[in-house]
């Protein structure tokens, strides 16, 4: 297997709106984020994966796009962020650009020339059909945001396909003109010293030609691994990404283990790594809407196969969380206050552990939990307010019923402001936050925890330097062992005669372990309690994590 950077970095995902305000309008901002870099340095991550930073109208902050070579005016300016990357530079950390080219704003030139007439020189950026009549839409494609996938567009009376929001219209990546603008813009950013690509939804950028009525309006099979993806993904890395020493990780929900060999094998030429969703996805009761956490032996079962499939021939990402899911410690650990730190340090260690590169997402290093929401009118996210909509209003399903599925699996969990310190809105802005501060701010914040050396912060911080000195942990061998038990995580990694046990108990209560022979009285790498590990019998406490090492 190639030893690679980006297979040995740790990256940090910034959703600049909620990560730090500068100038008191409440709304995160680049110079924020240049305040906040000796923290990440402190932290030690080696790459930023910066969310949308474009000019954009905001109907998905910044995952529609209306200018990829401009910065939001509300982020700041191009000179900000010239800053930005060098200051990153000088703190040896990389930037990672999030890259979404499946579709763009409508506000985008390209697509306000290209409704303007069937001639325009720009009508073939983007997907039009005529309806099957003048009230129906080309087929029954429903988008990912609730509503049909099609927008009737009056001016030359036709349709536009919307995967998405009807203001993110997707491009045809069939028409090489498009292909062409994609990949100058790419260049122009990597030749400005940026370190790589985050793929927004990557494997959907081709469609079939054909597009026939879905099962239930499903466009999967259609439109995500369509027929071209590959060969459009080689291009890309043949015109840019093979030029410059990048990193490029690719969002491919609804890839498996073959396709994933795929798009980030060895020698595949197309990205280096996918992101993946299985394992936080199939819990919902409603669409993705669950309160319901995913059983332990089904988590296990997914993320092992991952583990062992792609051993050798392709590379994953790592994740619990990110801007479109809740907070990792309250969907899969345990957020009632004396059990979050426990909790939260165990579930980093059961990721860390892991083969792939580890992502944290903003907050997740102090433990920030999912927001008590009280009423729809908090929902900012388009997402959760079209679902509240289409389930509760339009007469589905009850408030009762819903309310507890969609606050805990709402993406505006993840999309609170950090909470920096105990001071109004938790440091994050003198102004008033487009988003409201989770009030658990006053205990929950990184002013008291990188104080104190034993919060999660601090472990997570022990996790990325631990990570530097033990290459087993990027490269070796995963087995998983106890498959059947419902409430441990327990595997191994090897590698040359370096072997690691690491133990992760995902309940509340206490369980009796058995250490394998070959580790007992081996050092303990790290772990979140105060326990013994020389002898075999042992009981283990709530949410307790170990990892021990055997040379
Ligand atoms: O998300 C793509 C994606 O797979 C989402 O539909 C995801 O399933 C959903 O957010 C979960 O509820 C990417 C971005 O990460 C997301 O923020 C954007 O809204 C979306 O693409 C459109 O650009
Ligand atoms: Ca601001």
């Amino acid at each position: 297997m190639n030893r690679t950077w980006w297979k040995e970095a740790v990256i940090y995902q910034i959703y600049p709106r909620s990560f730090m305000d500068s100038n008191g309008d409440g709304i995160g901002d680049l110079q924020g984020i240049i305040s906040r870099l000796d923290y990440l340095k402190y932290l030690g991550i080696d790459v930023i994966w910066l969310s949308p930073v474009y000019q954009s109208p905001n109907d998905d902050n910044g995952y529609d796009i209306s200018d990829y070579q401009n910065i939001m005016d509300e982020f700041g300016t191009m000179e900000d962020f010239d800053e930005l990357l060098a200051a990153a530079h000088e703190r040896g950390i990389k930037i990672v650009m999030d890259l979404v080219v499946n579709h763009t704003s409508d506000e985008h030139k390209w697509f306000m020339e290209s409704r303007k007439s069937k001639e325009n020189a720009y009508r073939d950026y983007y997907i039009w059909r005529e309806g099957k009549d003048a009230q129906t839409p080309p087929n029954n494609w429903g988008s990912c945001f609730g509503g049909s996938a099609w927008q009737y567009d009056e001016t030359t009376g036709m349709y536009y396909l919307h995967l998405f929001s009807k203001k993110q219209p997707d491009l045809n990546w069939d028409n090489p003109k498009v292909r062409e603008e994609v990949f100058d813009m790419m260049t122009w950013w990597c030749d400005k010293g940026i370190d790589g690509f985050r793929m927004d939804v990557i494997s959907m950028i081709s469609k079939t030609k054909e597009m026939p009525d879905g099962k239930n309006g499903d466009f999967g099979p259609y439109c995500v691994h369509g027929p071209n993806v590959h060969k459009y993904l080689q291009e890309m890395n043949e015109k840019v990404l093979s030029k410059y020493d990048i990193m490029t990780v690719g969002e491919t929900s609804g890839v498996t283990t073959a396709l994933a060999q795929q798009y980030a094998g060895e020698d595949t030429h197309e990205l280096n790594m996918v992101f993946q969703f299985e394992h936080v996805e199939g819990d919902g009761k409603y669409g993705k809407w669950t309160d319901e956490k995913i059983p332990l032996i089904t988590l296990k079962e997914t993320l092992s196969r991952w583990q062992t499939e792609l051993y050798g021939k392709a590379w994953n990402s790592l994740f619990w969380d990110n801007h479109d899911q809740p907070r990792a410690v309250s969907r899969f650990g345990d957020d009632r206050p004396m059990y979050r730190e426990v909790s939260a340090k165990m579930l980093a260690t059961c990721l860390h552990m892991l083969q792939g590169t580890p992502y944290i997402y903003q907050g997740e290093e102090l433990g920030m939990t999912n927001y008590p929401f009280q009423s729809p009118d908090d929902f900012h996210d388009i997402e959760s307010i079209n679902a509240y909509k289409e389930w509760c209003t339009e007469g589905k399903l009850s408030h009762a019923v819903f309310w507890p599925c969609i606050t805990f699996k709402s993406r505006d969990n993840a999309r609170t402001p950090i909470q920096w310190d105990n001071s109004p809105q938790a440091g994050f802005t003198v102004g008033t936050p487009w988003i409201a501060v989770n009030p658990n701010y006053t205990t929950i914040n990184a002013k008291a925890e990188t104080a104190d050396v034993n919060s999660v912060f601090h472990y997570y911080k022990k996790l990325i330097a631990l990570r530097k000195e033990n290459p087993i942990m990027v490269y070796g061998k995963y087995e998983a062992l106890m498959e059947d038990s419902a409430e441990l995580f327990v595997y191994t990694r090897a590698m040359d005669n370096e072997k690691l046990l690491v133990v992760c108990s995902f309940c509340d209560h206490e369980t009796n372990f058995m250490i394998p022979a070959e580790f007992v009285g081996t050092s303990c790498l790290i772990s979140n309690v105060e326990n013994q590990y020389d002898k075999s019998e042992m009981t283990l406490k709530p949410y307790e994590a170990f990892v021990l090492h055997r040379k």
